[in-house]
């Protein structure tokens, strides 16, 4: 059975385990206490060098980083809906996955984070303007389809819905974007949708 790496808070891990129940997949959730560090234990550092959840272990395989876990499953469980099979599909869709992995994790992660456990280190107002100023491109590019690509839900949508859904834990306000809004709600009518935890 596959087994997902886990922790609770991180909406990383939560993009994995939204992709593993709209796919159906069977799979065992290993929580990882971030709080008590045990990202940078021996054992740990042996499934991702990095320190970091989400791991995926498939039988023999170890996929650590949620985009290449979402690209993994799509690829391996799913038929071509969630992940188109062409080159240019795929591509459209990776494009989202990175601003998920930079634009989005150092904008509205770092602005949550900072406040939820109080890290002045980092650079809040940095990102804050950030993610005013991805939240202005979104709103137009969802100003006339209602998925990030397609017209279809895909990994793309998956992997950019975590960390905009929770903006208001960042204190972000997603109140003058009403297509991102509208997106975020049709994501959360989804079949088999599940809730952050
Ligand atoms: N690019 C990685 C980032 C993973 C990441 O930042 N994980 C965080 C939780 S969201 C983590 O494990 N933080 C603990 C640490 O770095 O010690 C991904 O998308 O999976």
């Amino acid at each position: 059975m596959l087994k997902l790496y886990d922790a609770n808070i991180s909406g990383n891990c939560y993009k994995i385990k939204v992709l593993l129940s709209f796919l159906n997949v069977e799979h065992e959730i290993i929580n990882v206490d971030l709080f008590k560090r045990q990202q940078k234990s021996a054992e740990f550092i042996a499934l991702n060098e990095f320190g970091q959840v989400p791991v995926l272990v498939d039988g023999n395989e170890t996929i650590r980083d949620s985009q290449a876990i979402l690209f993994y499953l799509a690829s391996k469980y799913d038929d071509g809906t969630w992940l188109p099979k062409d080159a240019v599909g795929q591509a459209k869709v990776i494009q989202w996955l990175s601003i998920s992995a930079n634009e989005i994790f150092n904008s509205f992660a770092m602005a949550r984070v900072y406040y939820l456990l109080n890290l002045k280190e980092i650079d809040v107002e940095r990102a804050t303007a950030r993610a005013y100023a991805l939240l202005k491109t979104l709103e137009q590019h969802l100003s006339t389809r209602h998925w990030l690509e397609f017209e279809r839900p895909t990994i793309a949508d998956i992997a950019c819905f975590p960390y905009i859904s929770m903006a208001g834990e960042g204190k972000i306000s997603l109140e003058d974007y009403p297509h991102v809004m509208a997106w975020l709600d049709r994501f959360k009518q989804l079949p088999r949708y599940v809730d952050l935890p």
